[in-house]
């Protein structure tokens, strides 16, 4: 029987941060978990990560698209928080940024990490934001970590 599964060391991988500056003071946290976990989890130098800032949610695809076609990065992360408002907005915000991500994805055969929180409330968002629910930021962090080294198995 052959199993593949990843590990998370990722020494001398490169990753790419793609994050939305909307609800920034949620958004903070999360890439410091992301940050935390490809570092202390996957041995990832400060000099193998690069932090692209976008204005909001819905700007993460394109980005992440581009960062992607440069050929320079062995996963990106996408981080980001929709947090529902009064009117549909919140629906299409989180609907085309969860499509567009997973739509790079496939078309660029890199992975691309979804550490976009989609909320009802900002209490749920802080929660999932490095306090009870954990850092969804550092769980996409892990998870470009292990699909990099299940990657490069196949
Ligand atoms: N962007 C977010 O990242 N989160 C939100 O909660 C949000 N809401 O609720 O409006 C949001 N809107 C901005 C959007 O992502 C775009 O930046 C904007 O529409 C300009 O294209």
């Amino acid at each position: 029987m052959n199993i593949i599964e990843g590990s998370f060391e990722a020494k001398g991988k490169k990753f790419a941060i793609v994050v939305s500056r909307f609800n920034h003071f949620i958004v903070d946290s999360l890439l410091e978990g992301a940050i935390d976990a490809l570092k202390r989890s996957g041995n990832v130098q400060d000099s193998d990560i690069t932090v692209i800032r976008v204005p909001g949610a819905y700007e993460l695809p394109l980005v992440a698209k581009k960062a992607a076609k440069t050929g320079k990065f062995d996963a990106i992360i996408a981080i980001g928080a929709v947090i529902r408002g009064g009117t549909p907005h919140f629906d299409f915000v989180a609907g085309e940024s969860n499509k567009g991500l997973a739509q790079v994805c496939l078309d660029s055969e890199i992975p691309v990490s979804f550490g976009v929180i989609t909320t009802d409330s900002i209490e749920q968002a802080i929660e999932r934001a490095g306090t009870k629910a954990g850092n969804k930021g550092a769980e996409a962090a892990l998870g470009a970590l292990e699909m990099v080294n299940v990657l490069a198995q196949l």
